[in-house]
């Protein structure tokens, strides 16, 4: 399976990880929409939302909850954040392995939803 997410799971390629746990990896967007962007990947391949395991999908929510906690106790400039998930290619999704972006705002920081 030429999947680049798991890959990184795998550590074949490298990341900048920001937290792992058995189910979930979060590491550094390789193209961050605003500085400190983070993507929360299950470590289990699933295509979408809807072939996710619910548990997974749980977990996803749970880590991005935790992180923008830090998020906002750190020095990464965050008065906000977005939790993005693109679910099929006309939704935006590019790389079919679901996972959830979490995206610190700033005002003025030209990020467009
Ligand atoms: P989406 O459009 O929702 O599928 O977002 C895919 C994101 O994945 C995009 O913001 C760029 C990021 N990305 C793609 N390839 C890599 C990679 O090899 N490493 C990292 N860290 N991020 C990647």
């Amino acid at each position: 399976m030429d999947c680049v997410f798991c890959a990184i799971v795998r550590g074949d390629l490298p990341c900048s990880p920001v937290f792992e746990s058995e189910r979930v990896l979060a590491f550094l967007d390789i193209a961050p929409a605003t500085p400190g962007h983070v993507l929360v990947v299950p470590r289990a391949h699933a295509t979408g939302l809807a072939e996710v395991d619910p548990e997974d999908a749980s977990q996803l929510m749970v880590v991005a909850q935790q992180l923008a906690g830090a998020l906002r106790r750190s020095a990464v400039p965050t008065d906000g954040i977005n939790l993005l998930l693109a679910d099929g290619e006309v939704a935006g999704q590019e790389v079919f392995h679901v996972h959830l972006h979490v995206v610190p705002r700033t005002g003025g920081d030209g990020f467009q939803v």
